[in-house]
């Protein structure tokens, strides 16, 4: 399998480099960690590694040193299509090389080969009650398919520490491959009652499947808009909390899918991925309240209506961003380009002009700027997938690219279980007072 071929290719050196790091320069300071970073959720402290994606501040996301527009750029489009296979972001991400469309070609054969899903997930699903949030459906089927974890199996048999990452990458193609339909079956099972099976066509690549099982592609482009999508959320380097809580899972040496689950149920928070449904929900709330785009002045008044009310707006501000999200402009793009009429489209335009302004007013917010997620939900609105309650399965079938390819690599590299060390209060304050 070529990404097997590929790996094991550029693991040997990756190794090498890992071990003079650690054997010749053990205790040089790469970072000091403050009392405001212990009490403020670690924000700024380096501490993770991870070669898949970078986010600087200023700039935003590049994946293995490519910006959003480099990588759409330079990944091989697919047939039909204006925008990349997922495939080949997937081998960009695991392997670090742009690859060839025959080789985006071969990761897209190998999810055709792995995309059945077992019966028994579908009958979990079908069992649950009917007002279930889609997150708990799609968290518990990723869990559900650890039965059939490679990692886990050989792990009994007493595989040895060097060639974890072949299990963890068999894992994660397994659980990449099946993601789409899964998330598909969810979403036809629960908004429209049916119970039946997507079937996935192997000559089709990742993201037309996606829109074909979904059965929303009465507007053409919808599958350009998924392979977008996943692309552009897939990784966010490796601190945000569903990249961490996947590694953190992984270091027990939990399988992908035990691993992968834990990621989902960080990403269901409304301060994380859950923000997309809530940011389109923002929005529907503004047009009905106002019968339509409401003018800037009743916009900001609804704003600061919200920011009274005790609650954040939702899409806006970053833990670590510091400028528009660039996965924010490149949707916004699209949208201009595809539906430039589009009523919600306005309405988020008009919110980019005001929210803003209101966050600096209020003055509290690091970043009042727009994230990925103040714009995603009305992508998907214009497309026909309204059911905004499903909208953070859509982030987590392309958070798992990124994720798995940094579990792949994890394992690759002998990352050892995490374990941090924690203070007391009287610890930290004994600190604070042996420096005064
Ligand atoms: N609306 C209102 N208040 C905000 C917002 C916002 N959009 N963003 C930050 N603040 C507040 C924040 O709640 C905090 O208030 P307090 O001191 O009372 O606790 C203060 O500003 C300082 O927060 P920051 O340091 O700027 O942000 P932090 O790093 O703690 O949190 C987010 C980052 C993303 C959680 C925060 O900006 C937020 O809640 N945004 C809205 C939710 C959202 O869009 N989340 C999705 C992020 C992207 N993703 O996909 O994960
Ligand atoms: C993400 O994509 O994970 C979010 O932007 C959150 C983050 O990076 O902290």
């Amino acid at each position: 399998m070529i990404l097997h071929e590929k790996i094991s290719g550029v693991l040997p050196a990756w190794r090498e480099r890992i071990k003079n790091l650690v054997k010749d320069h053990a205790e040089v300071v790469v970072d000091t960690v403050t009392v405001e970073e212990v009490l403020y959720g670690m924000r700024d402290i380096k501490s993770l590694l991870t070669d898949i994606s970078s986010v600087d501040p200023n700039e935003g996301i590049r994946f293995r040193g490519l910006t959003i527009n480099e990588t759409l750029k330079a990944l091989p489009k697919a047939k039909g299509g204006k925008l990349p296979m997922v495939g080949g972001l997937y081998y960009l991400l695991l392997v670090g090389e742009i690859p060839t469309k025959e080789e985006a070609l071969a990761v897209e054969q190998e999810w055709a080969k792995r995309a059945t899903v077992p019966d028994y997930v579908y009958k979990m699903l079908k069992s649950m009650p009917k007002d279930t949030h889609p997150m708990i459906l799609f968290s518990q089927a990723t869990l559900a398919l650890g039965n059939e974890s490679v990692f886990a199996k050989r792990y009994q048999e007493g595989m040895k520490k060097d060639v974890y990452w072949e299990a963890a990458l068999e894992d994660s193609l397994n659980l990449t491959a099946k993601l789409p339909v899964i998330a598909a079956f969810i979403y036809r099972m629960k908004y429209f009652g049916e119970t039946s099976k997507p079937k996935y066509n192997a000559k089709l690549d990742f993201g037309a499947n996606f829109a074909r099982m979904m059965k929303v592609s009465d507007k053409k482009g919808y599958a350009d808009l998924a392979r977008l999508y996943f692309i552009i959320h897939s990784d966010h380097e490796s601190g945000n909390a569903s990249a961490h809580a996947m590694h953190l899972a992984g270091s027990t040496l939990s399988d992908a899918f035990f691993a992968f689950s834990a990621s989902l149920n960080a990403l269901a928070g409304p301060l994380h991925g859950l923000a997309n449904q809530e940011s389109l929900a923002w929005l529907l709330d503004v047009k009905k309240r106002f019968n339509g785009v409401p003018s800037r002045e009743d916009l900001y008044k609804f704003a600061w209506d919200t920011l009274n009310g005790g609650k954040v707006i939702p899409g806006y501000g970053h833990g670590i961003l510091r400028v528009i999200d660039p996965r924010f402009i490149t949707q916004l793009e699209f949208a201009k380009k595809n539906f430039p009429d589009d009523d919600l489209l306005k309405l988020a335009e008009l919110t980019l002009d005001v929210v803003p302004a209101v966050l600096k007013e209020q003055g509290k917010a690091k970043s009042p700027a727009p994230n990925v997620d103040a714009i995603s939900g009305t992508l998907q609105h214009y497309y026909g997938v309204r059911e905004f309650d499903f909208y953070t399965v859509l982030f987590g079938v392309g958070r798992a690219l990124g994720v798995s390819a940094n579990y792949v690599w994890s394992r690759a590299l002998g990352m050892p279980i995490e374990r941090p060390k924690s203070l007391t209060t009287k610890m930290l304050e004994d600190a604070v007072a042996k420096q005064s």
